[in-house]
């Protein structure tokens, strides 16, 4: 094949899904707002506190989706667009599927299981002004000196304890401004306060104690450097391609949504095979599914703190607008994105996505070859990547979400930690006089940072080249060797490949045998005779620490391991189940995989959990300089060979197709 005809072919194939909307693009701002008509003029609008607490695109079938994208899309039937929305009217919660071509509802029922839909903004922003107006939370100001026009609330999720009878609650904490900005900073200690958030009521206040409240000297976490300034961008100058939200770059296209529970999710992945002439799927769909971050202090003020950040407020949500050349490089792209208000309004989210082309810096490949008589040969390649971004602020802290597209076929999913860390006041100012338990590093004067983990699941349902695929462990295992005669050597390690056929079997809990992780199609082979695939490159291994039998564990029973596979289930998306709020882990992937279904050769999902035990230091204060995690999904002979040298931009004599 040459060169012209397969830039031609390239081309014509990425121009041709241009000009239609793919059926995984999320709903947009007329779409939000009919959705909020629909449900206004039915039934559910006569009832009283109608609040709308989730909407999102119902997908439609996997089957359908990939049927449309491998079809004339000109022809093809026209996907029915629908959404799933949550809403809550006369204090019950209704589970609602959106028509939006015949504007109807088409299935509307009551959920009476355990666990809440996510809180609405202006749930939250109630929350937090009720203190300022509650009596006895005025005397405690007062008699603790400080002025009431000086205190920020900030609401958060109280989690379950066992209680039998739940209602939708949340706890406020309460901190000193006093001029200062750094609001985490500066915690009003020894006051607890529950809000019934049906009613928006102050339902229990407490002030147990008071501690001298940290002072605002050093906590203010601004740059000296003032460097926020507008960049325009030129598109074509980035070397990737947008058309609505699907991305063409170098090899790869994929298509970018974003959600309000889980911000970015990078849809139908595909990379171009220059040897074989066509792209081959590698993920039908990727994003962030739940977090869980368990403060360590059991007390009475602080045990609740165990939240599961997207199931009970939402990462699309909490997703900031980004700062050109402080949250990405100057030749960034933006996306906008839209969320449903609590009032079902369409909100416009600017520039929550950018998108960039990455010179990492680093060496892609390279060789220098000095055993040809006579001559030095050297050559390689520096390494560019395209980068998809978000910032979710979720409180004191930001996380830094990036997909990363390699040449090379890998996609490495980053986890940035920053922000302010989580402090309560102390009586101490120096570690020498502590000799209690306190739960945390005294990082300033009067103030401690507790002690916590960060666990993000990810949702990975890879479809390698088709989507009957298996999970695989190649374990590498000790072996000694039988023939003295035939060698010195003792032992050496070899492959022992074991694919996991039902669900129990896909549970890993990393660190305790050397394995790769691999998802494969059994279907496909390489020439050479491998199945092709893709692997999993971990992070570090980490898993929950608290007990069985402690409630935020059973809440988030999957953190107990870092890598799950279930069988494809398009309701299956949230790992720590769908209503999160107050969830007691009756829902969720660690239940999911207890029906241990059968994964050889099926569609399947793999769940990755990049997780981080917090203890804080000194540094980490007043602002937390980036602490990265991650993992990568690496080609394992799903190429003929290093597709570096064989892509569509050029034609090495290796990836002629002979
Ligand atoms: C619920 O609706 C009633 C009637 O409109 C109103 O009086 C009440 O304040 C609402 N409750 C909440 C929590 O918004
Ligand atoms: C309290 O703070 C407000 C706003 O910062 C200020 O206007 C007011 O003078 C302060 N009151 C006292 C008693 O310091
Ligand atoms: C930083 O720049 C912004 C925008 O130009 C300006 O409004 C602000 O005052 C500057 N801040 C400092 C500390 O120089
Ligand atoms: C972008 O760059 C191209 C090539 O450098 C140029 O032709 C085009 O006019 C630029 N577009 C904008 C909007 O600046
Ligand atoms: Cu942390």
């Amino acid at each position: 094949m040459s060169t012209p005809w397969l830039v031609l072919a390239f081309f014509l194939q990425c121009c041709l899904i241009a000009s239609f909307d793919h059926p995984l693009d999320p709903l947009n701002p007329s779409e939000i707002n009919r959705i909020k008509n629909i449900v206004e003029k039915s039934r559910l609008g006569t009832l009283p506190n109608l609040t709308f607490h989730f909407v999102d695109l119902d997908e439609p079938e996997k089957t359908d989706v990939l049927a449309w994208l491998s079809s004339n899309k000109q022809s093809s039937p026209v996907l029915p667009r629908r959404a799933k929305v949550v809403v809550r009217a006369g204090f019950a919660t209704h589970e609602l599927i959106v028509d939006l071509a015949s504007s109807s509802i088409i299935s509307d029922c009551i959920y009476t299981g355990h666990g809440y839909p996510p809180l609405t903004f202006i749930e939250l922003f109630k929350a937090s002004k009720l203190p300022l107006n509650y009596p006895k939370f005025k005397e405690s100001i007062l008699s603790r000196g400080l002025n009431l026009s000086e205190v920020s609330c900030i609401p958060v999720t109280v989690g379950w304890y066992g209680e039998i009878i739940t209602r939708r609650a949340l706890k406020v904490t309460c901190f000193y401004r006093g001029g200062a900005v750094n609001v985490f900073a500066r915690p009003i200690e020894g006051i607890s306060m529950l809000v019934d958030v049906d009613t928006m009521q102050i339902t229990m206040y407490m002030d147990r104690f008071r501690v001298p409240l940290p002072k605002a000297e050093g906590t203010d976490f601004r740059s000296p450097d003032n460097k926020t300034t507008s960049v325009t961008c030129n598109v074509t100058d980035n070397g990737f391609r947008i058309e609505g939200h699907i991305v063409e770059w170098e090899n790869w296209r994929f298509h970018v949504g974003f959600d309000a529970r889980a911000g970015i999710i990078i849809s139908t992945a595909s990379i171009f095979d220059a040897k074989e002439s066509k792209f081959r799927s590698v993920l039908y769909r990727g994003h962030v599914s739940e977090t869980f971050v368990p403060y360590m202090d059991p007390t009475r003020e602080w045990y609740f703190k165990t939240f599961m950040d997207i199931g009970e407020y939402g990462f699309g949500r909490a997703a900031d607008t980004l700062q050109p050349l402080i949250d990405c490089p100057d030749n960034a792209v933006y996306m906008d994105g839209y969320v449903a208000g609590a009032d079902g309004q369409a909100q416009k989210m600017p520039k929550v996505i950018c998108i960039f082309q990455r010179y990492t810096g680093n060496v892609a490949w390279r060789h220098t070859e000095i055993n040809v008589p006579g001559k030095i040969i050297k050559s390689g390649e520096p390494e560019t990547t395209l980068v998809v971004r978000m910032v979710a602020t979720v409180g004191n802290y930001d996380y830094v979400l990036d997909w990363e597209f390699k040449k090379s076929g890998s996609i490495k999913v980053g986890v940035g930690l920053t922000g302010i860390l989580a402090m309560k006041g102390t009586s101490y100012t120096n570690n020498d006089q502590i000799t209690e338990n306190v739960y945390g590093t005294l990082v300033a004067d009067n103030t401690v940072a507790v002690n916590h983990d960060h666990f993000l699941t990810y949702y990975l349902d890879l479809d390698i080249d088709g989507n009957g695929n298996s999970f695989v462990q190649a374990k590498m295992q000790t072996a000694r060797v039988t023939d003295v005669h035939a060698s010195p050597r003792k032992s050496y390690w070899k492959v022992v490949p074991t694919t996991a056929k039902r669900e129990a079997e896909a549970k890993v809990r990393l660190g305790l045998e050397p394995a790769d992780l691999l998802v494969v199609n059994p279907n496909k082979k390489t020439k050479l005779g491998n199945q092709v695939g893709y692997r999993l490159i971990t992070g570090q291994p980490v898993s929950s620490l608290l007990s069985d039998d402690d409630y935020p564990q059973i809440r988030t029973a999957y953190t107990r391991y870092q890598v799950w596979v279930t069988a494809y289930d398009k309701s299956e998306r949230w790992a720590g189940g769908f209503y999160a709020d107050r969830s007691r882990g009756d829902d969720g992937l660690a239940v999911w995989s207890k029906r241990n279904r059968v994964i050889e050769n099926r569609d399947i999902v793999l769940w990755y959990t990049v997780g981080f035990h917090h203890i804080p230091y000194q540094e980490d204060f007043p602002v937390m300089p980036r602490l990265h995690g991650g993992f990568e999904l690496r080609p394992a002979n799903f190429f003929e060979s290093n597709p570096l040298l064989c892509r569509n931009t050029r034609i090495h004599p290796a990836c002629s197709t002979g």
